[in-house]
């Protein structure tokens, strides 16, 4: 069976840009992908993700955000693939709103470019945005989006380029950790050795990691796009930011500017509200009254919004119970696995910085980059543990 340095299991967001960085440093890499490149199925599509710095979910991340941003940059000047926007974005809510206290512990924190804005301020700089009188805003210039199926492609391009050999509609049937090191993973249409393995899962992350020890939850989530009521010129990039918008009962919603052109809408979606499934069962139909729902939500807040709906599609997150990342030596086979998952719906803009870390961890077994909050043995990820109340 053929043998390689590395092979990495999954070639979506993380595991194309782990291909890249193990390449890029000489090792012989293999990657296997269960679908196409850049494909639909999984959590790295539907054109836009958002990308920001000040950020709520923990100060943590934003050494890494930092990082990311350098990435995203060398990836556009390398592949000339138009891979990230900063058009700007608000984080808006309820002064004490997770959203807004958070981004702003985050801005302060690490001395982050950033403005709180009143609601009139916002209604006066983006007019397509009419927040209550009680809401306020953090604004941050370097937030924007990013694209997570130019993004994949391209770190595929580079990966090729730099000699790995990527195999599409290969689904892999069973991996194995050497007793005498190195890893062997089966696949429909063969075996293959490895001294690492590097498992970036997504959503198969419960069948592909069982001996983990991490409850995930699957989540289906809809992304909808709808043509505002007066066109897409007040959406346009130029004029209207990306925003992660909290209202008072805490559900979140989030939305881009129209990055598609006079027909193609601007996408907008809840941020949590996902229901349970597998990649099995998702349900890859949207209803009526979901797009009415989604429509509803922003009726107040985006009026010029829900002119049109457009289209929808969906996509699946992969829930930590404390909604952090799980990037590690795999506990039980820390001399040859390495693993990227549970990214819980806000993974993408840190691709490029994973791919990193990952091919740190995978040809030397440490990475100088901060990973401590996503350890797999942290507590918060024990069965029973419940946080103390705040
Ligand atoms: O990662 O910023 C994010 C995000 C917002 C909504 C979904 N993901």
């Amino acid at each position: 069976s053929p043998t390689y340095d590395v092979i990495v299991l999954g070639l979506g967001g993380m595991g194309s840009a782990a291909a890249h960085h193990l390449a890029a440093r000489g090792a012989r890499v293999l990657g296997l992908e269960k679908f196409g490149p850049a494909h639909n199925r999984g959590s790295s599509h539907g054109g836009s993700r958002i990308t920001r710095q000040s950020y709520f979910e923990d100060p943590a991340y934003v050494p890494l955000l930092l990082r990311a941003y350098e990435l995203y940059e060398r990836l556009e000047r390398d592949t000339g693939c138009e891979v990230a926007t900063l058009c700007g974005g608000v984080m808006v809510g309820r002064p004490d709103s997770r959203t807004v206290a958070g981004s702003l512990l985050s801005a302060r924190r690490w001395d982050l470019p950033h403005e709180m804005l009143d609601a009139r301020e916002v209604r006066r700089r983006f007019p397509t945005l009419t927040p209550a009188e009680d809401e306020v805003a953090l604004y941050e210039a370097r937030a924007g989006l990013v694209r997570p199926e130019n993004t994949v492609a391209a770190h595929l391009r580079l990966a090729d380029r730099d000699g790995a050999e990527l195999r599409f509609e290969e689904p892999v049937t069973r991996w194995e950790a050497l007793p005498g090191g190195g890893v062997r993973v089966r696949t429909a249409r063969n075996t293959y050795s490895a001294g690492q393995l590097v498992i970036c899962p997504g959503a198969w992350a419960p069948r592909l990691l069982t001996d983990l020890g991490v409850p995930f939850t699957i989540e289906r989530q809809v992304m909808y796009w709808f043509q505002p009521s007066g066109g897409t010129h007040a959406f346009a990039p130029e004029r209207h930011p990306i925003y992660i918008w909290e209202d008072a009962r805490a559900v979140q919603i989030y939305g881009f500017p129209a990055i598609d052109g006079p027909d193609g809408g601007a996408k907008v979606a809840f941020f949590r509200k996902g229901t349970v499934c597998t990649p099995e069962t998702i349900e890859r139909t949207v209803h009526d009254r979901e797009v009415a729902a989604m429509a509803g939500q922003v009726a107040d807040r985006l009026p010029d919004l829900p002119g049109r709906f457009l289209t929808a599609a969906t996509c699946m997150y992969s829930n930590t119970p404390d909604e952090h990342f799980v990037i590690a030596r795999h506990p039980a086979h820390p001399g040859s696995v390495t693993v990227a998952c549970g990214f819980s719906g806000h993974g993408f803009k840190f691709v490029p910085v994973v791919g990193e870390i990952l091919a740190d961890l995978a040809l030397t077994g440490e990475t100088p980059h901060p990973i401590e909050l996503f350890d797999p043995g942290r507590p918060r990820l024990r069965p029973g543990f419940t946080a103390a109340p705040a």
